[in-house]
C-alpha cells in the first residue's frame, strides 16, 4: 500500500494534493454535524430550533479540555435562541443552557480587544486562549430584540460556572425608537473592559441619545446626551459603581 502511494506520489503530482486534502474531512467527519446538533438541541429545549438559520461554533467554554457548542437560532428579525452544549462521555452532547437571544452572529471573544492573535512577533505575550477576566473565561453574545417600530442591540457578557450559564452584564450597543406622533430617537452605546486589576477589573458603558428627522433620518439640532456608568467585577459579576449594593449581597 505504502509503495503504490510512493509510486502514484512520484509519477502523478495531483495525486499528492488529494491525499492531503482528504486527511482534514476525515477528522472534521468526527466531529457532530449541524443535523445532530439541532437534535440534541430539540430533545430538551424550551424553544426548540424550527428552522433552517441555525449555526453553531466548538469552542471550549470551561476547564475541562473537551469542546462546549455554542448555536444560535435565528427565528425572526428581532426573535431568536441562544444554546450552550456540554459534551457527555459518550461524545454526545446535551444541552445545558439556553436563552432568549437573537445573535446576529456568534463572535465570543468580541469584547476582548487587546488580544492579539496573528502577530506574536510584535506581542511576545499573544495568547492561543482567550484571556481569563477574574479568572472567568468570560463570553460576549450580542442580542438583536426589538417590536414594532423600536431596533435594539444588546450586549451579553457571560461564562460557565459548574456547568450553568452566568450572566455577568448586559449593556446598550443601539437602539432606535419610532414614537407615534412622528418623533425618532437613536441611542448609541460601547463598552470597555480594563483589567489592570486582574481580580477586579472595570467595565466602562457609554450611552449618546440623539433625536432624528423622523421622515429623512438625519441629525436634528440640539445637543446629544452622552451618560458614562462604570461597573466593577465584585462576586462574579459586574456591578454598577456609586450604586449601593444591597445588604446580604
Ligand atoms: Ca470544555
Amino acid at each position: 500500500m505504502r509503495n503504490s502511494r510512493l509510486l502514484l506520489t512520484l509519477t502523478v503530482g495531483l495525486a499528492v494534493s488529494s491525499l492531503v486534502l482528504t486527511a482534514p474531512s476525515s477528522l472534521a467527519s468526527r466531529e457532530p454535524t449541524k443535523t445532530q446538533i439541532m437534535d440534541w438541541i430539540n430533545k430538551q429545549a424550551k424553544d426548540p430550533v424550527v428552522s433552517d438559520n441555525f449555526d453553531f461554533q466548538l469552542v471550549n467554554l470551561d476547564d475541562d479540555p473537551e469542546p462546549e457548542i455554542v448555536a444560535k437560532h435565528n427565528g425572526s428579525v428581532h426573535i431568536g435562541n441562544f444554546y450552550v452544549l456540554d459534551q457527555k462521555p459518550d461524545r454526545t452532547y446535551a444541552l445545558i443552557a439556553e436563552e432568549e437571544w437573537n445573535p446576529p452572529r456568534l463572535q465570543l471573544d468580541h469584547w476582548d480587544y487587546t488580544r492579539e492573535v496573528n502577530y506574536s512577533e510584535i506581542d511576545k505575550n499573544t495568547e492561543v486562549e482567550p484571556r481569563l477576566l477574574a479568572e472567568k473565561r468570560v463570553f460576549e453574545t450580542v442580542q438583536h430584540t426589538g417590536g414594532s417600530g423600536i431596533s435594539v442591540y444588546e450586549a451579553n457578557l457571560w461564562y460557565l460556572d459548574k456547568g450553568r450559564l452566568v450572566k455577568a452584564w448586559e449593556g446598550l450597543l443601539q437602539e432606535t425608537v419610532s414614537v407615534p406622533g412622528g418623533q425618532l430617537f437613536r441611542t448609541v452605546g460601547s463598552y470597555q473592559v480594563v483589567h489592570d486589576d486582574e481580580a477586579k477589573p472595570l467595565l466602562y458603558h457609554w450611552q449618546t441619545k440623539q433625536e432624528l428627522n423622523p421622515d429623512t433620518g438625519e441629525l436634528l439640532p440640539g445637543k446629544p446626551e452622552t451618560a458614562l456608568q462604570m461597573y466593577r467585577w465584585e462576586n462574579g459579576v459586574f456591578v454598577p459603581m456609586n450604586v449601593e449594593k444591597p445588604s446580604g449581597q
